[in-house]
Parts: structure tokens; C-alpha cells; sequence
């Protein structure tokens, strides 16, 4: 198939708010520095539903191919590439590593930026698109696309891992579980002994609690209206669980109280502008630190007074966990193969690519962590 059009079925996106179609697509082969890859499992992250709901400020390109917590096997590469070869397994990134770009060098940051404009606009890097349906080009999502039996990366977009993994669990690195654990450790860098609050107990918050517990915190208060989440939440070393809807004070009271005057850490796992308000007024005075992981819609600002931030608080972000995917995922990969990582427990759902619309109704479920779409 190398150098040819390859046909496949992929779920297609022809506009906000529609439920997605499985659709049979073109897909070129790759173009100079990038590969093609065939995905065998893609999880559905919180972030496809708020990009395909319209929210996304970024998200003015239809019809596309969404997806980006994708596992799969290089089927060709294109000219120049030497990293991987046909037949390699490998996990897409929407943060790709290319090792030269000034962010990469920096040694402060995984944000390469090598990509990221035309990436930010659905488009491979040379400004066209390696997707067809029904005469229409297709736009790329995160420089991903995983909702495809075929897809076409950058080079740079692809992490190589150890092929005993299996793809339908490590897809899950693509995106949620790294985001979590990588925002605790690395982010955060969470340290023995210390307080953390984890605000959503989704795929990502969940993997901030086994970041923080392998960190060996102290106490890790779970955060969540949906009282499901929360045996989840233990099994991964949670020692406190709180459910907003349970008090009529403003949450960050509730934890300044449980804590003596406010915690260590405190992770946003939602994308509620309130709750990243909260999240941070729950910080102990002079050295809390709140780090932002959840995506908000469109238009909303996040917003405290000054004085908290006067006072010693500091607000920070997350984005992929701060992990630089092609030199670090590999080694996430071979903890998860010693059974000294998690990421079973998380693949709670799995659906064939023609039931993809059941993953995204069954994400607003309590019992859903993660919904596994294999092809
Ligand atoms: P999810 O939908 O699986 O989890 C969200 C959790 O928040 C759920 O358990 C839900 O019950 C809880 N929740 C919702 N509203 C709440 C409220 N008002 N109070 C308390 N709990 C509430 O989502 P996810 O896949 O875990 O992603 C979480 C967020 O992180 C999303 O905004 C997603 O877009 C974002 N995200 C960011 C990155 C990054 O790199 N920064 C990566 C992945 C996901
Ligand atoms: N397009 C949105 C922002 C979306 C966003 O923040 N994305 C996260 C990853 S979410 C994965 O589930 C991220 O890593 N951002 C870094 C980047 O470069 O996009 C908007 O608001 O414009
Ligand atoms: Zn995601």
C-alpha cells in the first residue's frame, strides 16, 4: 500500500453539535517527514466532545476527523524519515518533540512549536490535507486525527513504544492519563508528604490522584458532583472525597477548613472557570500552587483577586502533563508493562468505530472513565 491512496472507513465530523458519521475517506500517503499510521484503538477525550460541540475558539474547520488518544502500526513513511519504519508502534501526539525549535531547546517546556500553526488550523504542515470524503478535503484534528483506520502524522507527532504493549490500554497515554499524571509530576512536581485537592474525577483528574500518590502525598482530597467517581478515585489512592453538592458554603471554604488553612497543590480537572477560581482560593496562603489542566469554552476568563496571588498563591498551567511525548512516553509505556502503572482500570467502555457516538453519550456517564474505540 506504501505510495498509494489507501481507502478506509473513519468517523467524520461534518459540523458542530452533529453526532459523528462513519464515512469511507481517502488517505494520501505521507509527504515528506511524515508517516502513516494504521490505529488499532483510540480513546474519546472530554476535549473531542468540546471541540465538536462548537466551544472550541480554535475549531473553525469542517468537515474533520477528531481524535487524539490514538495507539497504532506504521504502515509507510515519507521521504527523509528515519525515526520510525513500517511497522513500529506508536502513539500519535498532538505535542510533538522535534528537538530543535526553540521551546524544545529551551529545557522550560514540552510546547514545541514547530507544528503548531498549521496544526491550530487542521492542516499538515505543507497547508493541505492527507484526508478525503465524497470529493471534500477533510481537516486534521491536534495533528492527530485517531477517529480513522488510517492517518497521517508528522514524524515528530509519534512517540515509538515497546510493541508488547497492548494499543487498546496505552492509547489512553495519548492524551488523559499522561495530561493527569504528568501535571502532578512534573508540573506540579508534587512532593512527599504534601496536600492535594483534585477538582473532576475524569480520565485526567484521576490520573492527577496517581500522580500525586506516587509522589507519596499525604492527603488527596477527590473532587466531584458525580459520588461515582469516587471508588475510582480510592483505588488510586485518594484518602478524602468531597462532593460539592453535599455543603451549602463555597467549596474552597470546605477545603481551607479540612486542611488547616489550605492545601499544597490543587488541580482544575473540568474546564470550569469557577471551579479554576476555587481551585486556587483553596491553596494555602504563601505557597499553594494551582495548576490549570481543564479546557474552557470560548469568551471565558478566569478570574480572583489580586491579594491571592499577593499573598503567595500562584496559579499555573498544564498542558500534556508537561511531558515531552517522544523521549518520555516510552518509558511511561515499559512502567505500565512492570505493572508499576496504572492504566487498566481506566479503560472502562469499549466500543467498535461504527458505535463511536455511544463513547462520546456514555462520557457524561458516572461509570465511564474511559471509552476505548477499536477498529
Ligand atoms: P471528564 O468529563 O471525563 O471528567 C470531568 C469530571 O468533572 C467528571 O468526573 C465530572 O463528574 C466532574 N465535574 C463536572 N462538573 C463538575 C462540577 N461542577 N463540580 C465537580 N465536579 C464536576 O473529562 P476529562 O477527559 O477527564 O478531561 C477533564 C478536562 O481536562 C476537560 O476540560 C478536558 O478538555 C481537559 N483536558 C486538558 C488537557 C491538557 O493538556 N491541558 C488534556 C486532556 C484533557
Ligand atoms: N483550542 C483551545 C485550547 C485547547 C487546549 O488547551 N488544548 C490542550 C490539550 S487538551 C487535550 O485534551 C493543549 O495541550 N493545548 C496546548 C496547545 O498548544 O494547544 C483554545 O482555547 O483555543
Ligand atoms: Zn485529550
Amino acid at each position: 500500500t506504501a505510495g498509494q491512496v489507501i481507502k478506509c472507513k473513519a468517523a467524520v465530523a461534518w459540523g458542530p453539535g452533529q453526532p459523528l458519521i462513519i464515512e469511507e475517506i481517502e488517505v494520501a500517503p505521507p509527504k515528506k517527514g511524515e508517516v502513516r499510521v494504521k490505529i488499532l484503538a483510540t480513546g474519546v477525550c472530554h476535549t473531542d466532545a468540546y471541540t465538536l460541540s462548537g466551544k472550541d475558539p480554535e475549531g473553525e474547520w469542517w468537515p474533520i476527523v477528531f481524535g487524539h488518544e490514538g495507539g497504532g502500526i506504521v504502515e509507510s513513511v515519507g521521504e527523509g524519515v528515519t525515526s520510525v519504519q513500517p511497522g513500529d508502534h506508536v502513539i500519535p501526539l498532538y505535542i510533538p518533540e522535534c528537538g530543535q525549535c526553540k521551546f524544545c531547546k529551551s529545557g522550560k517546556t514540552n510546547l514545541c512549536s514547530i507544528v503548531r500553526s498549521t496544526q491550530g488550523r487542521g492542516l499538515m504542515p505543507d497547508e493541505t490535507t492527507r484526508f478525503t470524503c465524497k470529493g471534500q478535503k477533510l481537516y486534521h484534528y491536534m495533528g492527530c486525527s485517531t477517529f480513522s483506520q488510517y492517518t497521517v502524522l508528522s514524524e515528530i507527532s509519534v512517540a515509538k513504544i515497546n510493541p508488547k504493549a497492548p494499543l487498546d490500554k496505552v492509547c489512553l497515554l495519548g492524551c488523559g492519563i499522561t495530561t493527569g499524571y504528568g501535571a502532578a509530576t512534573k508540573t506540579a512536581n508534587v512532593q512527599p508528604g504534601s496536600t492535594v485537592a483534585v477538582f473532576g474525577c475524569g480520565g485526567v483528574g484521576l490520573s492527577v490522584i496517581q500522580g500525586a500518590a506516587a509522589r507519596k502525598a499525604s492527603q488527596i482530597i477527590a473532587v466531584d458532583k458525580n459520588p461515582k467517581k469516587f471508588e475510582y478515585a480510592k483505588k488510586l489512592g485518594a484518602t478524602d472525597f468531597v462532593n460539592p453538592d453535599d455543603y451549602d458554603k463555597p467549596i474552597q471554604q470546605v477545603l481551607i477548613e479540612m486542611t488547616d488553612g489550605g492545601l499544597d497543590y490543587t488541580f482544575e480537572c473540568i474546564g470550569n472557570t469557577k471551579l479554576m477560581r476555587a481551585a486556587l482560593e483553596s491553596c494555602h496562603k504563601g505557597w499553594g500552587e494551582s495548576i490549570i489542566i481543564g479546557v474552557a469554552g470560548a469568551g471565558e476568563e478566569i478570574s480572583t483577586r489580586p491579594f491571592q496571588l499577593v499573598t503567595g498563591r500562584v496559579w499555573k498551567g498544564s498542558a500534556f502533563g508537561g511531558v515531552k511525548g517522544r523521549s518520555e512516553l516510552p518509558s511511561l509505556v515499559e512502567n505500565y508493562l512492570e505493572k508499576k502503572f496504572e492504566i487498566d482500570m481506566f479503560a472502562t467502555h469499549q466500543f467498535k468505530l461504527g458505535d463511536i457516538n455511544k463513547a462520546f453519550e456514555i462520557m457524561h456517564d458516572g461509570d465511564c472513565i474511559r471509552a476505548v474505540i477499536s477498529f
